[in-house]
């Protein structure tokens, strides 16, 4: 990821994050900082950058010009996302961070002074954001913070790639506390549970202890968590035709926009994805005026709110216009669902995890999401391949929003259990993560339902559909 920030004390930032962990993931070109002095783009000989207010007032303004100016040596007019650091943003969050992390490029403007001319903010920023209810003296530490907060849900740039899963925030609880040697310290001993060697013990501990702390001291989360807690269990009464919004919110990816009855919006911020089911046509109309205006995808349950998503309008109806239209129809899938607990036996013993060096090879066999997102697949460790004498043969793995897919096997190695092998491989990876596997085959692919079933897993009865965001001309 490119990062390049605007600012008066570039040195403040190069400095801050010369010996952190992001520093390292700078050094290891995962990641590129890149401080620019908007001082060095003033008009002025006395490199004068600031001004008075307008109609008066305390202190002094960065002017638009010299901010302007260090804009576009940086993104040349592009559409480069970028982030004005203010109190009066949107407060930061982890879900904003997650979002943020899937980008290539950020552009971070640090004000100083008073503020900047709000013109130039109007010609360059995409996102407001403030880090909390307090007023600090410049935009530089709030940046700071937001790309540590970013940078490390970088593949890469933790050392653990597990440690960014699990932890405060996931799923809208506190972590739990935790305890290393001596087992004794001042008296007091670590509770015995976490002695035990139960680790399913040991998880129910710590999750009872997650949402004791979370009720008392962040009674906002809790509410969060206990609402998401009973939308899932609402859902689980019909798993089959609802197990991609029950395993979104399980996993800590959606959240809640619209939830009333059968009604029900999710939003997947990560990978920009609505999953909604509607009632009625007028409940559905009134819930999609509530989609995040970044939706680039949407899963449905009633074709009715595919007529509505394929109407024309789009981007370009404005504030007060209905929000919806813009979007063609994808896929039609039946999902898939593995109910067992139990792991499943891997017959072929070769299956790894694959690294960049098979980008080309998964990305010349499987072409129906684009290469983009195959090279996302891999960099997020979630793909697998089935290897014979050290060469890979087929592959399978996760699709971004959790379920599994992205199956190919070559001619010449099929019908020899390949693909079992590998989807079973995967189901038994997803069951460690305490997660329900599940897929979603296209309508019509009888090879793959086929596959599923013997593998033991269970067909919904009613599809959903796929929606994308039709691209205009000239996007990528
Ligand atoms: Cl983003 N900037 C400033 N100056 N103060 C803040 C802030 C940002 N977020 C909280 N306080």
């Amino acid at each position: 990821m490119k990062i390049h920030i605007l600012t008066l004390f570039p040195e403040m930032i190069e400095k801050g994050f010369q010996s952190s962990i992001i520093g390292r993931a700078a050094q290891k070109e995962i990641l590129s900082l890149h401080g620019v002095d908007i001082r060095d783009y003033s008009l002025d000989k006395h490199n004068k950058v600031d001004d008075y207010p307008y109609g008066g007032g305390a202190g002094m303004l960065l002017q638009a010009e010299p901010v302007f100016n260090a804009w576009q040596s940086v993104t040349g007019g592009r559409a480069v996302r970028t982030i004005y650091l203010t109190p009066q943003g949107t407060p930061f969050t982890q879900s904003m961070a997650e979002e943020l992390a899937g980008e290539e490029e950020l552009v971070f403007l640090c004000g100083h002074y008073e503020g900047i001319d709000r013109r130039v903010l109007e010609e360059t920023v995409t996102d407001y954001v403030s880090i909390g209810d307090y007023v600090l003296t410049g935009g530089e530490l709030p940046a700071m913070v937001m790309i540590d907060a970013v940078a490390r849900l970088i593949p890469g740039v933790l050392g653990n790639e597990s440690s960014a899963e699990e932890e405060s925030f996931f799923n809208d609880l506190l972590e739990y506390p935790q305890y290393t040697r001596p087992e004794v310290w001042h008296n007091k001993k670590v509770p015995e549970i976490l002695l035990s060697g139960d680790h399913r013990k040991i998880a129910q501990w710590r999750l009872e202890k997650s949402r004791r702390l979370t009720e008392k001291v962040r009674p906002d989360l809790y509410e969060k968590y206990e609402r998401k807690q009973r939308l899932t269990d609402r859902l689980l009464k019909d798993k089959r035709n609802y197990i991609h919004m029950i395993e979104s919110l399980r996993r800590g990816r959606a959240e809640i926009i619209w939830w009333e009855g059968e009604d029900i919006l999710l939003y997947d911020r990560s990978c920009k994805l609505c999953m909604i089911t509607a009632a009625s046509k007028e409940s559905g109309r009134l819930m999609l005026a509530y989609a995040p205006k970044e939706t680039e995808s949407f899963v449905t349950s009633q074709v009715f709110l595919n007529e509505m998503l394929c109407g024309s309008g789009g981007s370009d109806m404005g504030d007060e216009g209905e929000s919806y239209g813009g979007y063609e129809i994808h896929c039609e899938c039946y999902q898939l669902v593995y109910t067992q607990k139990v792991p499943l036996p891997v017959k072929h013993k070769d299956i790894r995890q694959l690294t960049m060096e098979h980008l080309d090879y998964v990305g010349s066999r499987y072409s129906y999401d684009g290469r983009e997102y195959v090279e996302a697949r891999i960099r997020e460790g979630v793909m697998y391949g089935a290897f014979v004498e050290n060469a890979p043969v087929g592959f399978a793995g996760m699709h971004n929003e959790g379920s599994l897919g992205l199956l190919y096997v070559e001619e010449a190695y099929r019908r020899q259990g390949i693909a079992v092998s590998l989807e079973a491989y995967i189901i038994n990876r997803t069951l460690e993560k305490g997660w329900t596997p599940y897929g979603q085959v296209i309508v019509g692919n009888e090879e793959s339902f086929a596959l599923q079933e013997k593998l033991g897993l269970y067909r919904s009865d009613r599809t959903v559909w796929w929606l994308e965001k039709i691209k205009q001309k000239g996007q990528a």
